[in-house]
This record gives C-alpha cells, structure tokens and sequence, in this order.
C-alpha cells in the first residue's frame, strides 16, 4: 500500500498510517492506529514489554525517550559545536540515554523489549544520516548498542531487505 494511493483514508481510524489489521479472539477484526499503541501491543504479543510493572515501566520510559531522540535527528547537520537549541537537546537526550544503558546489554533488564527496538531505530537513523554520528559526538555505549543490535539475525536480515527503506 503506497501513501500516494490515499486508500488508507476508508478505513484507517484517524485516516493517516501506519495501521495494523488485528483479529480478535472472538474472530472479528479492526484496525489499529497510532505508532505507539501498534508497538505496544505487538510487544505485548511477543513478550517484549518487560518482566515486571516496574519494567513495564521503564521499557515504556525509554520507548518515548527514543521518539524524543527520533524528533530532533535534524539537529546532526549541525556541526558538534553548535549551540542551537535543538543540538543541546539531542545532546542532552543522548547524553542521558548513554548514561541509562552504561555497560548494560539491553536498556533495561537482561533481555530484548521494545525500548531496544524504538532506542535501535532512533540511534540507528542518528548514525545513518547523520555520518556515524554517535561515534563522532563520542557516545561510545549507544554505537556499540546500534552496532550489537544491528548484527542481531533478524534486524541484519531486514536491514538488508527491500523492505528497509534507508533514512
Ligand atoms: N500519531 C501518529 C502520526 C501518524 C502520521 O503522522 N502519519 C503520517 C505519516 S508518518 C501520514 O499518514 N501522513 C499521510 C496522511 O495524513 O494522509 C502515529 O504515531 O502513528
């Protein structure tokens, strides 16, 4: 389904994408929209929302900490010294967000959720249209995260799919 079709419009809850065609238990089916709401419950499906609440919790913290990351990947086009509002808050998030994972595997437990993922695709975008801009910036911990999350089998294999369409 392409955006130019506008097909989407008919049946998409809030007429824009992405949507995800659910079926329900009792058979029935709908549509589900809102990026966020489509992460939430396919983690929930496959187990990727956190061991406990209190994981629950932080995975869900982390999540929308990427999205702010993702919002402000413009500011990589400014040079490491820039002052703009924009590049100190990325700076701020990225800074903060290497200090949440440390040494650490994974954001948070010790095993994949979906705070990986939306951190993953954030960071990923950050080095991809940004020039390796973690390794540049010095964010040693998150470009070792793209790079270890990268070679997982199933990201490396969608990476190099036609399906991914690059930053
Ligand atoms: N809050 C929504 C935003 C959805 C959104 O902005 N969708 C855009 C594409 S990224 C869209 O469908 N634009 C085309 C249109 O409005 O027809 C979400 O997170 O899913």
């Amino acid at each position: 389904m392409y955006f130019t079709t506008k097909e989407y419009k008919s049946f998409a809850p809030f007429g824009q994408m992405p949507v995800l065609h659910v079926k329900k238990d009792d058979g029935s089916e709908a549509w589900l929209a809102q990026s966020g709401a489509i992460v939430r419950y396919l983690s929930k499906k496959l187990g990727l929302s956190g061991a406990t609440e209190e994981e629950e919790s932080m995975v869900d913290m982390v999540f929308e900490g990427s999205k702010d990351i993702m919002g402000r990947k413009a500011a990589v086009h400014e040079g490491l010294e820039s002052t703009l509002p924009d590049v100190l808050t990325l700076r701020m998030h990225l800074e903060k967000s290497e200090g949440l994972l440390g040494s650490k595997q994974y954001f948070v437990g010790d095993r994949l959720t979906y705070a990986d993922v939306g951190m993953f695709h954030a960071l990923y975008t950050l080095q991809e249209v940004g020039d390796k801009y973690l390794d540049r910036a010095g964010y040693k911990s998150l470009s070792a995260f793209v790079t270890r999350m990268a070679s997982l089998p199933s990201l490396s294999a969608y990476l190099s799919s036609e399906r991914y369409l690059r930053a």
